[in-house]
């Protein structure tokens, strides 16, 4: 295995000058010309910024004790102050010392200056500084497409894929066989694979952030082919991922778990890989999955009531899916999961569907009002209430909390309020807690000791999420206050002082384990797609290579081959979606 620093320079000196040109020149269309000389790692800031009435906190890892603001166009000082103590960060095993800028409000951009130190990567506050960003990470997921031609067009010349997996058939293991050309969805990660469960929490998440945030996305162009056609284009988006879901479900209603090949491909193109795409099944009678089968019908319930003004068709062909899977979940309330002989892509296995059952049953009962939905959710969120309580409450195993959350969301009549002011005062008090551990990390981040596993950063996402749904349900501004931290935190103001979003910010990570990003001729990987992030776990090769007893948020490495700390995910994504939206104007 090359080094990454050397796969890059080995990678520029193959490609001709224009190439690499256009790429310094289209760095520049991005706003990320600024700060030649680079930034210090030992100054860690949101490479992107900060919104002008918001808590402004960098963070500086060598012992100083005076910084500057200092606006990037003409290098004059806009703001002075002092560093706050150092503080350890148990996590990282950093010294940290916090500048705190905050009463700077003034729109521009700017770096930190931190004398004996020096300066920091250049970042902006704005109204809307996220709001290209935001562009980015949802249209990441047109990237993501399978089954049709991918071009990401003139901001990103080069970044384009060709049609693939354009047939797929059934696996034994699904207990039919034949031809099953279910094309469409999102490629899951930086695998080809496509993962119901894994598909659900990500498609659910997305059309939560067209639920909660519409205003603020409804307009916004993701120049995706679909633009124009007077749908919002998060809306045209998710579109595709749901017509695939909704394909992976059998007459019967129940759903097959995934549709990947045996094995994972080498590093080629999507459209070069020509392993056979099967639809995966659990190998016996009914050979549908629960979890599969639950999380479609709560997708699908949603879908049901967002796509209504846009194409009832489409919402009626959604809600019937909904039903018909809700069913089949009822007479068989926990087929779990394994990879059957002979397959070894990812399992997302799950040996407790209840939580997907009582998402989809208040989905179900959001949109359609229909009482045994409702006594369904009634009768069981109890069990669930600790969930709320957990350091991390979702994720694509467990999805109680979206279940929770969205039945307190409901404003339909009938809706059981004493269960609503239950769910409500938990997940404030929750909202709480975790506000509080987030102001005294030293790195404001939500994230406990025990978080760092794989795909630590959609754990940062989601405690964004959190946060963001506890401010719908009792409107609190430091809820948001640590939501944005933990965006800090992912763009830039963490240990590595590395943005996680490909192509955002002046120093970003570069080598996702991500197959068009390392397979195809760009020097740069796809923009805007989030890293997993450190991982104490350590289940790859590049990882158990670092040096022994390094601190839990250490456990990173910018390699291609460390997916298991350097992979990107939909599930990862999709919360990190919401997060920016939420910072929108
Ligand atoms: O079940 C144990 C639990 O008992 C234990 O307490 C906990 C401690 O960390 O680990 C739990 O299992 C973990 C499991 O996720 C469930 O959270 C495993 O250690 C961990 O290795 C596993 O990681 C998953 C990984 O696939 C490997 O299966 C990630 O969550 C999941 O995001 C990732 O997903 C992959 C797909 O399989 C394939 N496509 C790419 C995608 C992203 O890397
Ligand atoms: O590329 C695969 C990635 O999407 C998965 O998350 C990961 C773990 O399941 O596996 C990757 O594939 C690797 C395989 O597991 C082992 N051989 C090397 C493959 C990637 O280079
Ligand atoms: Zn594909």
């Amino acid at each position: 295995m090359t080094t990454p620093t050397c796969r890059l320079s080995t990678r520029l000196s193959t490609l001709p000058i224009w190439l690499i040109l256009l790429a310094i020149s289209s760095l520049g269309a991005m706003g990320t010309a600024y700060g030649a000389e680079g930034g210090s790692i030992q100054i860690k800031v949101d490479q992107v910024g900060y919104l002008p009435g918001a808590p402004k906190v960098a963070v500086v890892t060598v012992a100083a004790t005076t910084f500057e603001v200092k606006r990037a166009s003409d290098n004059v000082t806009v703001f002075k102050g002092t560093l706050g103590p150092a503080s350890l960060d148990a996590d990282s095993g950093d010294s940290v010392q916090i500048a705190d800028f905050t009463k700077l409000h003034q729109a521009g951009t700017y770096y930190l200056d931190v004398r004996g130190v020096g300066r920091s990567w250049t970042f902006s506050i704005r109204r809307d500084v996220f709001l290209h960003t935001y562009f980015l990470a949802m249209r990441a997921f047109y990237g993501q497409r399978c089954g049709t031609a991918v071009d990401l067009g003139p901001e990103f010349p080069g970044y384009t894929h060709a049609a693939c997996h354009l047939k797929g058939e059934f696996h034994p293991s699904s207990g039919k066989q034949g031809e099953r050309d279910n094309i469409g969805g999102w490629h899951d990660a930086g695998d080809y694979g496509r993962y119901v469960v894994n598909s659900g929490i990500t498609t659910g998440t997305l059309l939560w952030t067209w639920e909660i945030f519409g205003p603020k996305v409804k307009s916004i162009n993701l120049h995706i082919p679909e633009s124009g056609n007077g749908t919002p284009d998060i809306l045209n988006e998710i579109r595709w991922n749901l017509e695939w879901m909704l394909n992976m479900q059998d007459e019967d209603g129940g759903v097959w778990h995934k549709q990947t090949s045996e094995h994972f491909p080498a590093f080629v193109m999507p459209e070069d890989d020509h392993l056979p795409s099967e639809v995966i099944g659990t190998g016996q009678a009914p050979f549908k999955s629960t979890c599969a089968t639950a999380d479609l019908a709560a997708v699908a319930a949603i879908a049901a009531r967002v796509y209504q003004p846009f194409d009832a068709k489409f919402a009626a062909r959604n809600l019937e899916a909904a039903r018909k899977a809700w069913l089949w979940t009822e007479k068989y309330p926990n087929v779990v999961f394994k990879n059957p002989q002979g397959v070894n892509t990812g399992e997302y296995s799950d040996n407790y569907c209840g939580d997907e059952r009582l998402w989809a049953a208040a989905e179900l009962w959001r949109t359609t009002g229909e009482v045994p939905y409702d006594d369904y959710f009634v009768k069981h969120y109890p069990d669930f209430r600790p969930s709320l309580e957990a350091p991390s409450p979702e994720g694509w195993r467990e999805v109680a909390a979206l279940g929770l959350w969205t039945y307190a969301l409901s404003t339909r009549k009938g809706t059981d309020a004493t269960a609503v002011a239950d769910i409500r005062k938990r997940t404030v008090a929750a909202a709480r807690a975790i506000v509080e551990r987030t102001r005294k990390n030293p790195y404001r981040v939500s994230l406990l000791k025990k978080d760092y596993v794989w795909g630590s950063n959609g754990v940062v996402a989601n405690y964004g999420m959190e946060l963001l749904v506890a401010n719908v349900l009792a409107p609190d501004p430091s809820f948001v206050e640590s939501a944005q931290d933990n965006l800090h935190y992912l763009l830039g103001r963490n240990t590595f002082s590395i943005s996680w979003m490909t192509q955002v910010g002046e120093n970003p990570y570069h080598h996702p384990h991500h197959r068009p990003s390392g397979a195809g001729k760009n020097v740069e990987p796809w923009p805007g797609l989030l890293s997993g992030g450190p991982n104490a776990g350590r289940q790859d090769d590049a990882l158990k290579k670092l040096p022994q007893g390094l601190p839990p948020a250490k456990v990173y490495v910018d390699d291609q081959a460390s997916y298991a700390s350097n992979e990107i995910a939909i599930n990862w994504q999709a919360p990190l979606v919401f997060l920016l939206a939420g910072t929108l104007p």
